[in-house]
């Protein structure tokens, strides 16, 4: 696609961002954009959100500056700069990212809190990337170091735009926070010599190319929405578009086997998919174009129906950290990267912006409980890269950044600080407006807040979710004249709800429930209360038996939460040999005391008895062998799947067998 310029006039990049009813958050539509719902402002005050938000802010977030001096990180932009002697360090072309991913995640904390020491971190760590930038606005530490500054040769693998994207990333959120535009300046700059030297053939550009990893092309959308320089836009759309046409030979991997508006699938590696994603969206929400809408949904449908864990995980292959074939979800060898939940956050909050629509937030929701927050331990110490749904008995684990076995940090670190940024940023992806009210699209507590016409509409809300599935809102700002609708995201996996809303009570049989909407059109006034129920009856889930690898398996869901048996609470024995007791009830228990507060689901089984198989494990016979019965009955405890890990080392597993 051709790129066109025009002459949009620029805000002045210094002034602070924020405008008054502006949230502050990943996402800024234009003011043309052609979407269903903005982002409305959200706070997170209490309960299972700010716990893990806090660990983030108190422990992940503050130990970034020691990690990425460490690592080296920090070191090579000093060499850059030539304030500092020695060798590059690290053993990737894209550790810049490690740090631009910590300015942005430091950038959302310091919009919602005054932190004086991470405050002068952030000043800190912005004087030296600004120190390593190159005179024309370049700035890669590993090609500037390390490749004697051969810059754009190698786009299938350098990462240099997807360096830039980030770089991007972290300044528009640290203008959005902070008002202040040193970093956005570098990062104009970057992105100003990046639009001089590639285009289409024919544009006098000289390079005609797309990264090897796609990112840097959201980041430019965001920096159009930031700056209001219309070329940022251009050059997103000509990147997304230049992809599938051989201009990286041609690969899958890194999305160059088909133009993404001709592509029925998701394929290649997940994250750089997924993030191409999020732009195509970006761009079909500011542009209109109906083509890379259509593509988008296409993909999505494709990716929930055949390629996604029951986590949200996505990524079936270690090798290649890509999508698999349909249905190809294996369990012990998942790859669900942290990376790729994330990029699936991302694109399915850009999904909801640009259609309305309720399914993303379910997806949103699995994921956030489940694929990417068993990516950061408890404590926000340690992390893991990869997120199996299985590990087995006897597991040798060789370490590594895929290891199972949560790690301080990886050589490949590109997870923790992706982790601490959404975390960070969390309150963005919670509620939106569409001029005609306020919808949630996921419950905390806290409050959510819009503006309505300019009138602000604003809700406390109280719950225990996910343990408990009342959720409580107030009324506390409303304009007096005119109703409005209050749109509350009914999940997917609800069966049974109830809402109270004044005098009126309705329930699943009878509540105004479209799409996944609950509708609530009223003349509010300051007081008015809503009360939400949704049923949290724990639930056996069994998979399309397409998914060969866990065939004859069911899993433990309770609400959001998939749920997981771990070994430590099953000492008598492993996990291997245990059978579900699908005729059992399964009972809820709440325990306080274990892994900072959570709802265990307990179930009867048993442990299977093996068979003697002789020298190698298979039985063969003239008919189907049958499957052995009778074992030793066993409680079974099973804990949500995001706290796994979090103890000592041993087996785990999602999916148990039924027979
Ligand atoms: O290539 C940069 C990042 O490293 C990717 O997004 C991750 O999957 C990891 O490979
Ligand atoms: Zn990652």
């Amino acid at each position: 696609m051709p790129r066109t310029r025009s002459a949009v006039p620029s805000p002045d990049p210094s002034a602070p961002s924020e405008r008054a009813g502006t949230p502050v958050g990943p996402v800024r539509l234009g003011p043309d954009a052609h979407a269903a719902l903005r982002p409305a402002s959200a706070s997170v005050r209490t309960g299972f959100w700010h716990a893990r938000r806090e660990a983030n802010a108190r422990t992940s977030i503050p130990q970034g500056p020691d990690l990425l001096e460490s690592a080296g990180n920090l070191h090579n932009l000093r060499l850059a700069a030539g304030t500092a002697a020695g060798e590059f360090q690290g053993a990737y072309p894209f550790v810049d990212t490690d740090v631009y991913k910590w300015l942005e995640a430091a950038a959302w904390q310091l919009s919602q809190e005054q932190a004086k020491d991470l405050g002068a971190h952030v000043d800190r760590i912005i004087a030296l990337v600004a120190g390593a930038q190159q005179p024309d606005g370049y700035l890669n530490t590993w090609f500037q170091l390390v490749k004697g500054g051969e810059r754009y040769q190698d786009l299938r693998w350098g990462h240099e735009l997807y360096c830039a994207g980030h770089l991007i990333q972290a300044a528009v959120a640290h203008h959005r926070a902070t008002g202040r535009g040193e970093l956005l300046d570098v990062a104009r700059r970057f992105a100003d010599n990046i639009d001089s030297v590639f285009g289409p053939p024919g544009s006098g550009r000289p390079i005609d190319g797309v990264d090897g990893h796609p990112e840097v092309e959201t980041a430019l959308v965001e920096l159009y929405r930031e700056t209001g320089e219309r070329r940022y836009l251009d050059l997103a759309g000509y990147f997304v578009d230049r992809y599938g046409h051989g201009l990286l030979g041609g690969e899958a991997y890194c999305q160059d086997r088909v133009p993404l508006r001709e592509a029925t699938d998701v394929e290649g590696h997940a994250v750089r998919q997924l993030y191409l994603l999020a732009a195509a969206t970006d761009l079909a929400t500011e542009t209109g174009d109906a083509e890379l809408r259509a593509a988008a949904e296409r993909l999505w449908q494709a990716m929930t129906t055949t390629k996604t864990h029951l986590t949200g995980g996505l990524g079936a292959h270690h090798e290649e950290e890509d999508f698999g074939d349909p249905f190809e979800l294996p369990n012990e060898r998942a790859y669900c990267e942290t990376c790729a939940a994330i990029a699936s956050v991302q694109w399915s909050w850009r999904m909801a912006l640009l259609t309305g629509e309720a399914r993303y937030g379910d997806l949103i929701e699995r994921t956030l409980y489940n694929g990417f927050l068993a990516g950061v331990s408890l404590d926000g110490e340690r992390w893991l890269y990869v997120n199996p749904l299985q590990v087995r008995d006897g597991h040798t684990d060789t370490g590594g950044d895929q290891s199972a076995r949560r790690t301080r940090w990886f050589k490949c670190a590109c997870c923790p600080p992706n982790v601490m940024r959404l975390l960070a940023s969390l309150e963005h992806y919670l509620s939106s407006s569409d001029g005609q009210g306020l919808q949630i699209h996921q419950y905390v507590t806290g409050r959510y807040a819009a503006e309505l016409d300019g009138a602000p509409v604003a809700l406390a809300a109280e719950t225990d979710y996910p343990w408990h599935g009342v959720i409580s809102l107030t009324v506390e700002q409303t304009p007096a004249d005119r109703p409005w609708t209050l749109s509350l995201r009914v999940p997917q996996w609800c069966r049974e709800y109830r809402v109270r809303c004044g005098t009126e009570v309705y329930d699943q049989t009878d509540a105004p429930v479209t799409d996944g909407w609950l509708r609530l059109e009223r003349s509010w006034a300051p007081g008015d209360q809503i009360v939400l129920e949704l049923g949290l009856e724990p639930r056996l889930t069994a998979a399309d038996p397409r998914v060969d690898a866990v065939r004859g398996c069911v899993a433990v869901e309770r609400g959001p939460l998939v749920y997981c048996l771990e070994q430590v609470d099953h000492p008598d024995g492993g996990l291997d040999d245990i059978v579900l007791d699908t005729t059992r009830p399964l009972a809820v228990k709440h325990r306080p005391d274990l892994l900072g507060g959570v709802t265990t689901v307990v179930a009867a089984g048993r442990r299977r008895e093996i068979p003697e198989t002789g020298w190698w494990p298979y039985r063969s016979s003239a008919s189907v062998p049958d499957a052995p019965e009778g074992g030793e009955p066993v409680e079974l405890t099973a804990i949500p799947y995001y706290a796994w890990a979090n103890r000592q080392d041993g087996s785990m597993r999602v999916w148990l067998p039924t027979s």
